[in-house]
């Protein structure tokens, strides 16, 4: 009995991002409803006991939230996520998940959901050449292969409805195409608001990209049969120069940037790079001479010469509270914002360019452009650096989901839909120990 509640414990977790291929029919539209058939030939798989079809409430505690906070008028579709689209959506029960409830939740396996797997997230130098090797095969996989399952949204206007568009991506690009949209400016009163989005200058900054990454290395557990698929990462602290960009990691640059022809991403394009205006969604994708190749232009850039210490991340842990107000990129003392990188660690007042912010400019090119950052698969080892302070910081501080505050950031509250996943994955349950999302972290240079 223990070992059955340890183990629905441990398999409580797994998304899947959007959008669902079957969910993008005019009647799904009409009825606001996204709860496809499961094998079982019923709406989110009712019939079997995977879950149900259910309307999607604000919770009470969130609602007398934004009634204090007065009256507030959004245009943006992807606020109360995923409420413009659709009001009904699969709730699953137990280990079941995915947005029909045919899925596991994440580190569960099988037809019954019922076989665990925690995988470890090694740094890369600790593969060995075969596992290095299988690592650049799966993201060459993923980066050719079409998802089966999930379509984009694209649409030179996104005040008409009218002109949405899905189209095909393949797996590695509806990830990368999940941060693009999640980072879109948001459309408030008419205007666009450039202070925040749905993915940073808040407190979701950490879990969202948690959920991110292991969308993306489940998509990749799936593509390839291999349970034990981990995403590495890249331990950047105090690298003198970025000394996995080589041609037996992720590539040497020219002056330009571009990466090395004899290298594993050289023929990579980014999507969505030349369609960075507020009113689209992402054209780019269709129209490969549109598409630019990955570039980087690690150490030149005057405002983040170098790369943060192992002293920089020893003060980032340092900081008791997760978040404070102002909840955003002025917010000080703040484990999270001084983690993404908007003050310093130090004395958590002074605004400076530190941590994460400052890898993704020292390695400039694609890295550095926010909305297109997630093209290069360097990103990927990045935040799963990033990632591993947080779970550093949840050990510590033995952080639970009631930590994570009440906050006024768009999409950023602790009880919404983290963007633009399904089913719905509440921000705040982001911030628990990483097992109970099947994945744990090496231990790499003391930590
Ligand atoms: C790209 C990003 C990001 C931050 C920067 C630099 O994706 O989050 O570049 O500030
Ligand atoms: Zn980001």
């Amino acid at each position: 009995m223990i070992v059955l509640f340890v183990f629905l414990v441990l398999c409580y977790n797994l998304v899947q991002g959007q959008f669902p291929r079957a969910c993008i029919t005019s009647e799904t539209f009409q009825s606001k409803t996204c709860c496809p058939l499961s094998t079982d030939g019923s709406p989110c798989g009712s019939r079997s006991g995977h879950g149900k079809c259910r309307t999607w409430v604000v919770p009470v505690a969130f609602a007398a939230l934004r009634e204090s906070l007065g009256p507030r008028q959004f245009d943006d579709d992807r606020l109360d996520w995923p409420k413009y689209y659709f009001d009904k959506t699969c709730e699953c029960f137990g280990n079941y998940s995915g947005y029909n409830c045919d899925d596991c939740r994440y580190g569960c396996f099988g037809e019954k959901c019922d076989r665990k797997n925690t995988v470890v997230r090694k740094e890369i130098r600790e593969l060995s050449f075969l596992e290095r090797k299988r690592f650049f095969s799966y993201l060459a996989l993923a980066k050719t292969t079409k998802s089966k399952n999930f379509v984009i949204l694209y649409t030179g206007d996104r005040h008409h409805k009218d002109t949405y568009k899905f189209v095909d991506a393949s797996i590695y690009d509806v990830f990368s195409w999940i941060h693009y949209y999640s980072i879109k400016t948001i459309l408030q009163n008419g205007t666009f608001d450039e202070r925040t989005n749905y993915a940073h200058q808040g407190p979701a900054f950490p879990g969202w990209h948690r959920l991110g990454l292991t969308f993306l290395e489940r998509q990749i557990q799936l593509l390839t049969g291999d349970e034990n698929f981990a995403i590495p990462y890249w331990d950047w602290r105090g690298d003198k120069n970025c000394s996995i960009c080589t041609n037996d990691f992720f590539g040497d640059n020219d002056v330009q940037g571009y990466l090395s022809p004899y290298s594993h991403f050289a023929f990579w394009k980014s999507i969505c790079s030349g369609y960075n205006y507020d009113e689209a969604y992402c054209l780019g994708a269709e129209d490969q001479n549109q598409m630019e190749r990955l570039h980087r232009k690690p150490g030149v850039n005057p405002v983040s010469p170098s790369l943060p210490t192992l002293q920089d991340v020893e003060e980032t842990l340092k900081w008791d509270d997760f978040d404070s107000p102002p909840y955003n990129r002025l917010a000080r003392r703040s484990f999270r914002n001084a983690l993404e990188g908007f003050i310093n660690p130090r004395d958590g007042v002074t605004r400076q360019i530190g941590m994460h912010n400052q890898v993704h400019n020292f390695l400039g090119g694609t890295m550095g452009e926010v909305p297109i950052s997630s093209n290069d698969p360097i990103f990927v080892l990045h935040h799963c650096f990033v990632d591993k302070i947080f779970e550093e910081w949840i050990r510590r501080h033995k952080a639970t989901p009631d930590m994570y505050p009440r906050n006024d950031q768009p999409g950023q509250g602790p009880e919404e839909c983290s963007t633009p996943y399904f089913p719905c994955y509440r921000n705040k349950d982001l911030m628990r120990n990483s097992t109970r999302f099947g994945y744990i972290y090496s231990k790499y240079k003391g930590m």
